[in-house]
């Protein structure tokens, strides 16, 4: 028996894992016991099923038919590498490098991909975050001049928790979650915020049901609210905070009472609980979440939210938000990436992020803005595009209108341990070694206590598949790039990598990570001048760079568009055991949760005819699917809910065929209907048509 040390890669959460494995078979998963105490979610658990998984790519695959056709030639990897460097060579020479288009789902080990696109000499890198967190990263940036990932939640030490569409218990990550539940065993308030009822929401002390899309109203409400009861940390406002003044008299109409008309939360129980948290400051914690990031002013309502933040001075305390710390506030050195060996090409990117769009972070850029590039060829062609460990076709609404741009490619390229619904379109598939199967590269974790990670391999791969790091090597080899990044093997790139550390691998044997600090690294609250990256170096409620660029910095509420006589908006969310869509067919998560449902208001399916467990008819414009409803009461009557990732139309996925169906593939015209100041997707403003489906049986038989 053998213990090796890596880390979960069921879900972007990456939970560190402590993993028993004889003779080439898991005998035992769990959670690293001096990170998480051992706690592993269901699907860190269904890792093994994973593995012996036999419906996914088994071997690299060429497209044989049409795009979509489901045809393909299983090959080696020499022919697969060689069939897609001369493809890149060709489109190279006809178009120049920056036709090519490189994106992943982010993370510590995008390093890699982004550094080869650049070394190839094209600027255009990219990720999901405009479907995910791209709102709240720009609001996160205009206030604070830090992202989203710039602070550390302290929640186990914080007095009240606030989520907002934040189902923290269910769309979970495991070392947030023991937080919470630690945070409540010790007296710890909870309040949950959303248009329907949640595993959160019921262990919450305080559950509002708000009227879909008001979230930024609430926040108005509330901050006229802490305001009018002195409710603020007046010091900490005093000492590092721009636009106070203003934002006083802005808020002035936005009372309670006011909110309460918007948002349907009664204006006694905001008050009620503005009361509360003004004994609790500066350990309150408004969640900064992702979820609100899917409507037409999340922008504001993030921004709105941080300013909460800020009004309970909650920023550099313990039970509070906590500047994330790197290697150097440790007085260490962090390890090399890949990035550090090229430079990013000058040239304009095709999205437009950076030139067109100068309020935008011009980090990875808005992926669906390059469909308008494939499409117009303005500012130029895009011709390729290579996807690692993302699904544009389940990640971005409306897949038929992806396609449309897509068939202007040369090249479509899908690495992924999956068939995904982008892959069974593409033009070749690498087949990546399933997280079990494979190493990573070293990466620094930030946070209150940095730490250096990496994932060992655990196993040996059970199909003709590579991890990620062989396939980069194998690839940048092929292309002439050998001299850039001059690796033999993994053990290379690891030493490479530690050595500015003073670390060596062996330092990982003893707990799987290597920890930079003893104790949580806070900084001087009285201190904090130059923290804050904006341009004046305050916390900023007036942002004069917002404004140049055309943008209030306050925004003026406006109600949110109410659905047609007839229709919902349709709304989603996730299952505790399932991620995404690459879970969906996994055997033993099949088995927990086979497919979704349609939740939909009792009285609403009342007036309907529609009973729990019927079949109904849900409809777009073109698109129809037809599945179970969901009958309850705890959803707001304006809205329909189902869980994201199904519907899938892989026949070799036997399990997942078909099964449910698709939030995305129902969205129909919003692929590019993005909240214009964050760059988010609007993915909660699509109305669709209920019916009880002509599919049910006439009468029912009770049995
Ligand atoms: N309609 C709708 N759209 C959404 C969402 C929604 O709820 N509804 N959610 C949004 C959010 S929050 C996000 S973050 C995005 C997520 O969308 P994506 O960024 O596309 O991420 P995933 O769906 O997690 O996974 C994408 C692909 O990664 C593959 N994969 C998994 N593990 C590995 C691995 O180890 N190696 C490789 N090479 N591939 C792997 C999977 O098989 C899958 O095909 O979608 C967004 N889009
Ligand atoms: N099990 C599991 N955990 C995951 C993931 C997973 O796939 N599976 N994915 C991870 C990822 S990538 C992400 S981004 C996070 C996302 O985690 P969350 O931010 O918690 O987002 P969702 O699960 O999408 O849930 C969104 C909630 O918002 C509610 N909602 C819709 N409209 C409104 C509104 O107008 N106001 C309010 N207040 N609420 C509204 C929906 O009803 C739903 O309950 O989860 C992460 N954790
Ligand atoms: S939250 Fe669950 S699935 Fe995600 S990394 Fe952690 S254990 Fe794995
Ligand atoms: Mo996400």
């Amino acid at each position: 028996m053998r213990t090796v040390w890596s880390i979960c890669g069921m879900c972007t959460v990456r939970c560190p894992i402590k993993v028993e494995v004889d003779n080439n078979e898991i005998k035992w998963i769990e959670g690293n016991p001096y990170l998480l105490g051992g706690s592993l979610c269901a699907r860190g658990a269904a890792g093994e099923a994973l593995v012996k998984d036999s419906e996914k790519p088994q071997t690299p695959l060429i497209r044989k038919g049409p795009r979509g056709s489901g045809k393909w030639d299983p090959v080696s990897w020499e022919t697969a590498i060689d069939y897609l460097a001369t493809k890149l060579e060709n489109i190279i020479s006809k178009y120049g490098a920056r036709s090519i288009m490189v994106s992943t789902r982010g993370g510590p080990w995008q390093d890699m991909w982004k550094a080869f696109c650049f070394a190839l000499g094209s600027p255009n890198y990219t990720n999901h975050d405009s479907a995910c967190g791209r709102n709240i990263h720009h609001a996160s940036l205009s206030v604070y001049g830090v992202g989203r990932k710039g602070f550390a939640l302290d929640i186990k030490n914080t007095k009240h928790l606030i989520l907002f569409g934040r189902n923290i218990l269910a769309s979970l990550g495991v070392a947030e979650v023991n937080q919470v539940l630690d945070m409540m065993e010790k007296g710890g308030r909870l309040t949950y915020i959303d248009c329907r009822q949640t595993l959160t929401g019921i262990k919450a002390h305080r559950f509002f049901m708000i009227n879909p899309g008001t979230d930024y109203a609430l926040c108005l409400g509330m901050i006229n609210e802490i305001i009018n009861q002195n409710a603020y940390d007046a010091e900490f406002i005093e000492k590092y905070v721009l636009g106070f003044e203003e934002l006083k008299k802005f808020i002035e109409p936005y009372t309670a009472e006011w909110a309460a008309k918007e948002c349907g939360i009664k204006a006694k129980n905001i008050k009620e609980f503005v009361s509360e948290i003004a004994q609790q400051k500066p350990q309150v914690i408004f969640h900064r979440g992702w979820m609100l990031s899917r409507y037409r002013d999340s922008f504001y309502t993030s921004r709105a939210i941080h300013i909460l933040n800020v009004l309970m001075g909650n920023i550099e305390v313990p039970g509070g938000q906590i500047f994330t710390k790197g290697a150097a506030d440790c007085q260490k050195k962090g390890p090399r990436n890949f990035s550090s060996l090229v430079k990013k090409p000058e040239e304009k990117r095709a999205d437009g992020v950076g030139w067109r769009y100068k309020h935008f972070d011009a980090g990875p850029g808005l992926f669906h803005l390059f469909y308008d590039a494939m499409l117009t060829e303005d500012p130029y062609p895009i011709k390729a595009l290579i996807c690692y460990r993302h699904d544009p076709f389940t990640c971005f609404p409306d897949p038929e209108a992806q396609k449309e741009a897509l068939d202007n490619c040369e090249l479509l390229v899908s690495i992924d341990t999956h068939y995904s619904e982008f892959g069974w379109y593409s033009d070749i598939i690498l087949p990546e070694s399933t997280y079990l199967e494979r190493e990573t590269p070293i990466a620094l974790k930030k946070g209150t206590k940095p730490y250096l990670w990496l994932r060992q391999r655990v196993l040996e791969p059970r199909y003709n598949t590579k991890a990620n790091w062989e396939i980069f090597l194998l690839l940048t080899e092929r292309l002439g790039l050998k001299n850039v990044f001059p690796f033999k093997d993994i053990d290379e790139i690891w030493e490479w990598q530690l050595e500015p550390t003073g670390f060596s691998i062996e330092d990982f044997n003893d707990k799987g990570f290597i920890p930079l600090t003893d104790k949580p690294v806070l900084y001087d609250r009285e201190k904090l001048e130059g923290k804050f990256k904006t341009p004046t170096g305050k916390i900023e409620i007036i942002s004069n760079k917002l404004e140049e660029a055309g943008f209030p910095s306050l925004k003026p509420y406006e109600s949110p568009c109410r659905p047609p006589k007839g229709k919902y908006r349709l709304i989603f969310g996730r299952s505790p055991v399932h991620t995404h869509s690459h879970t969906i067919n996994n055997p033993l998560l099949h088995e927990l949760m086979p497919e979704n449902t349609l939740w939909l208001n009792a009285r609403e399916a009342q007036k309907l005819g529609i009973k729990e467990g019927d079949l109904v008819d849900i409809i777009a414009d073109s698109v129809k699917f037809t599945g179970k409803a969901h009958v309850t009461e705890f959803i707001h009557p304006e809205v329909v809910y189902t869980v994201h990732g199904f519907g899938r139309e892989i026949p070799y996925q036997t399990r997942a065929y078909n099964a449910g169906f698709a939030d995305q593939k129902l969205m129909e015209g919003l692929l590019q209907r993005m909240d214009p100041v964050g760059g988010g997707l609007c993915l909660c403003e699509r109305f669709v048509i209920v019916r009880r489906s002509s599919r049910n049986p006439k009468r029912r038989v009770e049995l």
